[in-house]
């Protein structure tokens, strides 16, 4: 009898059950049975569960949208997307309509009476029908996703829908939701590996689940330049040529650009687009001889060192550079922010470096736009608006918010999810230490540093840093399980978390993962649905 897995009790156990019949495997303890309330991230602001039956959900439900608006109507589509039957993507109907609403529909409306604010929802589930009702089309497509997330898991997968044989039931709840901070983000570095428009969507996608709002580029870097500048044409025929490592690279046009940027709006989230300078150069630099102090262009490089390479600080060349990059991006750019990096500069002086900075910032603003820097821009004199995303977990924030700025949450302690999981975790960089779930998700902003609450923060960013996240299946398996964590920091109200409540809910996102083919990582704390 093999036995040898088996020790102490469990080999006592197996023995006295059956002399020859094989040990059982070691057993898991099964998770506790979650009610279907208990699934959701982030957590709702108030959840009232109703005694009574739950609606069911069939290929013959409609879905009814008041206003008949296309911004709501579109949001409809995304539900019977989702829940639509193989037939055919337009069923459960989507019907744009005044009057009465018909028994059994799921009805969205968008309501000034609702009074849910600019991203809040009310969602109410009775055995009769659905109600998501927001004031504003972001707070009903968060509604959808909080009603997505009550659905069964196999809703996700492409070729499965609902039919006649297979309707399913959501329970009963009023949710009263909004979000705690109006900034819950992630960035990309699609610099040091280049990551396709496919990729990119792919990863907004995973985010609006999570009911998180701006994805942050991060467009150049020493290894690359990723956006196609029409007046600078260089910058991705040379500058984007290539990328750690060595490979091809590559470099989105302006057309991939917008698509991109629109692809995000359908799914409530804005774009930021970073153009790191002075530091952080080298693709440009390699790009333009002219932008070298020296005039000498450098090698295109794909290593991973910081702090090597700076825009030439005393031309006027480097002025229009920016100038020119700025304006092309700002019509590129719906929202409100161009991020300017201002990271991890070692070839200039602090003067030279809060001189440039404040040039930066003023032609930002000279194109109607706002800026964000990483926290060195706290070093230069901040225009008001300016926004500062901390990330140095030794620096305090406080110095930034003395001069009136708004922060981002981003400490590498707990936010990057390039830092490994753990010592054996392959991918990944361990500067900042290892993250495990539980360090990505039991902190708070408001509490990280003395002297700073709700007021300063704009919100919270989880960057992912590429050197060692070559594809679209690396950047999935340092995202999940942590950004979830990230986005209920975000969202929730810190009264409503806890680690083992959440770790619970995280443990029951695993089917849906699974259904849309979600590289996650198996945390080995976490009891994973199956
Ligand atoms: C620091 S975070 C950097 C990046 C690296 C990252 C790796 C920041 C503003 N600068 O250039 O990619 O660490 O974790």
């Amino acid at each position: 009898m093999k036995s040898s897995r088996v020790g102490g009790l469990g080999l006592l156990v197996a023995l006295a059950a059956s002399s020859c019949a094989r040990p059982a495997p070691i057993a898991r303890p099964a998770p506790p049975p979650l009610d279907a309330m208990h699934r959701v991230i982030p957590i709702p602001v108030s959840v009232v569960a109703s005694t009574g039956n739950s609606f069911v959900v069939g290929p013959a439900t409609a879905i009814v949208v008041t206003p008949d608006e296309a911004e709501a109507i579109e949001i409809g589509r995304f539900l019977s997307d989702l829940i639509g039957t193989a037939a055919g993507p337009e069923t459960p109907q989507v019907v744009g309509g005044e009057g009465t609403i018909p028994e059994g529909s799921i009805h969205l409306t968008l309501d000034a009476a609702a009074a849910t604010g600019d991203e809040g929802y009310e969602l109410e589930i009775a055995p009769n029908g659905v109600v998501i009702a927001a004031e504003q089309p972001a707070g009903l497509f968060y509604g959808v996703q909080t009603l997505r997330q009550l659905l069964p898991p196999f809703v996700e997968y492409d070729a499965v829908r609902l039919d006649a044989a297979r309707s399913v039931g959501v329970p009963a709840v009023t949710i009263v939701d909004g979000p705690r901070f109006a900034w819950r983000g992630s960035m990309l570095d699609v610099a040091r590996h280049f990551h396709s428009v496919d990729d990119v969507k792919r990863y907004l996608d995973l985010m609006a689940l999570y009911k998180m709002n701006r994805l942050h580029l991060h467009l150049a870097d020493d290894q690359g330049w990723r956006l196609e500048i029409a007046s600078w044409p260089n910058l991705t025929t040379h500058g984007g040529s290539t990328e750690v490592g060595g490979g091809p690279g590559g470099y989105y046009t302006r057309a991939d650009y917008a698509d991109i940027v629109e692809y995000a709006r359908r799914r409530f989230i804005t774009i930021v687009p970073e153009i790191d300078m002075p530091g952080h150069t080298n693709a440009a630099l390699a790009s333009y001889a002219e932008l070298n102090c020296d005039g000498v262009a450098p090698p295109l490089y794909t290593g991973t060192n910081v702090g090597f390479s700076t825009l030439c600080v005393d031309k006027d060349v480097t002025y229009r550079f920016i100038d020119d990059v700025v304006r092309e991006l700002a019509t590129l750019t719906p929202g409100d922010y161009i991020h300017i990096g201002g990271d991890e500069v070692e070839r200039l002086s602090e003067a030279e470096y809060a001189a440039f900075i404040e040039r930066a910032q003023a032609i930002v603003l000279r194109h109607g736009k706002q800026v964000i820097g990483w926290d060195e821009i706290a070093h230069a004199q901040l225009a008001p608006g300016t926004v500062v995303q901390h990330w140095r977990p030794r620096e305090s924030p406080v110095p930034a918010i003395a001069q009136g700025a708004k922060i981002i949450a981003s400490s590498a302690d707990r936010t990057y999810l390039d830092m490994k999981y753990t010592p054996q975790t392959p991918l990944g960089l361990s500067w900042a230490g290892f993250i495990d779930v539980r360090t990505a998700y039991a902190w708070d902003p408001a509490t990280l540093y003395d002297g700073i609450d709700d007021s300063s923060i704009l919100g919270v960013e989880a960057p992912i840093w590429s050197e060692t996240i070559a594809h679209l299946s690396d950047i999935e398996r340092m995202a999940f399980p942590r950004l979830p964590a990230i986005a209920e920091i975000a969202w929730s109200p810190e009264d409503r978390r806890s680690y083992d409540d959440f770790s619970r809910r995280l443990g029951a996102q695993a089917p849906r993962w699974s259904a849309l083919g979600v590289n996650y990582y198996r945390a080995p704390e976490i009891l994973w649905e199956r």
